[in-house]
């Protein structure tokens, strides 16, 4: 065989298999936390999502450890950060979690609320403390430098505009609905551009900027949380895309997780590959509906989950509606 003519497939670290099995443990979370929807009552619903999820990772054929999850061990009984999961074996992975991203909106019935969870090779995630994270991201066919966290909203917009070839007025951007906002919002609207104001859910927002012809978001900016940042960055790592960020770290107590979990100097911008790269795959199932994906269906016959699965090494994205008809698998007997 020609060499050069058929270079020799990287093989990959993370079997693509592994990539279905994904999709089942935050399919999982979603129909768990999906019987919670509009009940007003977020605990219960978080606490589901993470009690199916856990149960589901803990088939998965790795050795895991949970690097971005629901909390420091002290603080979260279950999916904390460090906690070993899967059934073990040889392929040793760092897992980025969020049974349920977007507590409120389930609690209330909103859209994109979602299950996501994420695996690279270990080492291959930012070990994220959970601290804000400012953040700006848009989608692939952008030339490299396009964005800047350090430049002025104003300056990327523009940016973004012409790489676009269109008035910056028919620029949108996606923005969380937060007092801490309100400068941003105002110079954003100085620009032109135009704001999608949401009250949660930044991993669905940054994913909606990768396909702006049906989210109708072209770039994400703002400060959210970092675990999420770390989640959303997995899933760009798969569907292409440019993200910054940078840690925002208001006490002693921040500062000394910051050091101690993200080499170097934690004050520094955070390029894509800061927050993840490598071999990584990533899978968010939708728990309310949204226009990336649709929310759980609870059937006569059975229980319908729409998901997303990425795989960073083959750049696949694959939508998966599932159709489960063993109910009892979801703690409905038949
Ligand atoms: C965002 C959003 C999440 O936290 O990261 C946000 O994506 C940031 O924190 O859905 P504040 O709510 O404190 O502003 C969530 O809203 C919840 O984790």
């Amino acid at each position: 065989m020609n060499e050069e003519q058929f270079p020799p497939r990287r093989t990959p670290a993370l079997d693509r298999v592994l990539a279905l099995e994904l999709a089942r443990v935050s399919e999982a979370a979603a129909v768990a936390a999906a019987r919670h929807r509009g009940r007003g009552d977020e605990h219960a619903a978080d606490q589901a999502a993470v009690d199916a999820m856990r149960s589901e990772l803990n088939r998965l054929p790795v050795s895991g450890t949970v690097v971005i999850g629901e909390g420091e061990r002290d603080e979260a009984p279950m999916l904390y950060i460090g906690e070993s999961v899967g059934a073990g074996g040889t392929t040793r992975v760092d897992i980025a979690l969020d049974p349920l991203e977007g507590t409120t909106i389930c609690a209330k019935n909103l859209p994109n609320a979602l299950a996501v969870v994420a695996i690279a090779e270990a080492g291959r995630l930012l070990h994220a403390p959970d601290v804000y994270m400012q953040k700006i991201a848009i989608g692939p066919g952008y030339a490299p430098g396009t964005i800047d966290l350090d430049a002025s909203p104003r300056d990327n917009l523009h940016s973004i505009a012409r790489a676009k070839g269109v008035p910056v007025g028919e620029v949108a951007v996606c923005v969380l609905e937060r007092p801490r906002h309100s400068a941003l919002v105002e110079e954003i609207r100085a620009t032109g551009a135009m704001i999608r104001l949401i009250g949660d859910g930044d991993v669905a927002a940054i994913i909606d900027a990768t396909r702006p012809e049906i989210s109708g978001i072209d770039v994400y900016m703002g400060t959210g949380g970092a675990p999420e940042g770390v989640l959303a960055a997995a899933a760009l790592c798969c569907t292409g895309g440019e993200m910054e960020g940078r840690l925002i770290i208001d006490s002693e107590r921040q500062r000394e997780r910051a050091e101690r979990m993200v080499p170097g100097d934690y004050r520094r911008k955070l390029t894509l590959s800061d927050l993840a790269h490598g071999d990584v795959l990533f899978a968010a199932t939708g728990v309310t509906d949204g226009h990336l994906l649709s929310g759980v269906r609870f059937g006569r016959q059975a229980i319908t989950t729409h998901t997303v699965v990425m795989r960073s090494t083959s750049s696949t994205v694959r939508w998966i509606r599932a159709e489960h008809q063993d109910l009892a698998k979801f703690d409905r007997p038949a």
